[in-house]
């Protein structure tokens, strides 16, 4: 159903914000590190009408065609009472108003091409387009940093998933053909040029339909392990470890396999990031697979966040021939990325199907990652 239909009006407007991939940078977020995501084409559309009797409605095409929205007084607005899709949007109103911003109402109309559960950033997606919408309906003058901070404010203490600053700040501040190279630790941000084409590259996603989900305690187990990490070093973050310090961090963490690993994780994973800023500043983008490879042998090693199907996208997808190949997102299921000459595209593909199939899996879902535009006002 169309807004129109839902509500038998026009919306005063329509908003948009991406998808994510994240090129490199996992898990590091939340340890105040580096991170380096690029928008998908891929959007979540918010059409809106404000409201000003303290009602808000909310109506999803995605929910199998039920008529009525949903409606919420938002002086009930409650973390306790939260549930299902319309939490994310109920939850942006929320912290939008616990932030003191004068948001009094509105009628939404939710329309999405970002997969969801599949490690894309559904979530942000659906929380920065509301977000966006409101901010500009009541002209809250919310820069889009600001806007992705409330937005992860809505995630952590309304939804309740305990998430990082990354999903919200890509979908609401990448760029058209450019990464975003983010330190998570003050926002500070720079748009990393990202021609696949013209070095006749490809970034092919491989949605492996193992559905992740980032609120069932695994995440959270990892987080906190990072942060008893950071206690026990003495630093405040992860962030703070170099690469250099890393024998002597980890000898220092004694007999505790589990945490020498988080550690060893994060603490490289930093480094990676920077040695694929270095690459992409060089031109040598050919160069980033084996960096996105060892990316993928260190969450799956030392952080223990992949699965067999991420697993088994990335081993074939290198066997056929890409350059590098990694899982991306939180992981525990979810999406794979591999970097590959255009011309192995069809190769490449063909035997990551294959290998799903033999192995028993559901067929995965492949399509490219253009690097693509942040959270946006539909031109009507
Ligand atoms: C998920 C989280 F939402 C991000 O904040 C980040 O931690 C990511 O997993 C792992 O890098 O997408």
């Amino acid at each position: 159903m169309t807004f129109r239909e839902v509500y038998g009006g026009a919306p005063d407007g329509v908003w948009a914000a991406p998808g994510r991939v994240n090129l490199i940078g996992e898990h590091t977020d939340y340890n105040d590190g580096f991170v380096l995501p690029l928008a998908l084409p891929h959007t979540t559309r918010v059409a809106a009408v404000r409201r000003n009797d303290g009602v808000l409605r909310l109506h999803s095409a995605q929910t199998g065609g039920a008529a009525a929205p949903v409606e919420l007084r938002l002086d009930t607005l409650d973390p306790a009472g939260a549930d299902g899709w319309a939490a994310y949007p109920a939850g942006v109103v929320w912290a939008l108003r616990e932030a003191g911003h004068p948001v009094g109402g509105a009628d939404l109309h939710v329309d999405s091409t970002v997969p969801t559960g599949a490690g894309l950033s559904s979530s942000a997606a659906l929380e920065v387009a509301t977000g966006l919408a409101l901010n500009d309906l009541y002209g809250l003058g919310l820069d889009p940093a600001r806007l992705a901070g409330l937005c992860r404010r809505a995630e952590n203490a309304y939804v309740g998933v305990p998430c990082g600053i990354m999903d919200q700040m890509a979908s609401a501040c990448c760029t058209e053909g450019h990464a975003l190279h983010l330190d998570t630790r003050d926002l500070t941000r720079r748009q990393v040029p990202l021609d696949l084409a013209a070095h006749r590259l490809r970034l092919l996603v491989v949605d492996t339909r193992v559905q992740h989900s980032l609120g069932d305690g695994a995440y959270a187990e990892r987080r906190s392990g990072c942060e008893e990490g950071a206690r026990r070093l003495g630093v405040s973050a992860l962030r703070d470890v170099t690469v250099e310090e890393l024998d002597a961090a980890t000898a220092r963490l004694g007999d505790e396999p589990t945490l020498r690993r988080l550690v060893r994780h994060v603490v490289t994973e930093n480094r990676r990031v920077e040695e694929t800023i270095a690459l992409l500043d060089a031109g040598d983008v050919r160069a980033v697979g084996p960096v996105l490879t060892a990316g993928h042998a260190s969450l799956r090693d030392d952080f223990a966040v992949s699965c067999p199907e991420l697993d088994l996208a990335v081993d074939t997808a290198l066997e056929a021939g890409a350059l590098g190949a990694r899982m991306t997102g939180g992981g525990f299921g979810g999406s794979a990325i591999v970097l590959l000459d255009e011309a192995l595209t069809a190769k490449v593909g063909d035997a990551v199907t294959e290998a799903f199939a033999a192995a028993g899996h559901r067929s995965p879902r492949l399509f490219d990652a253009v690097p693509s535009a942040g959270a946006h006002r539909v031109p009507s």
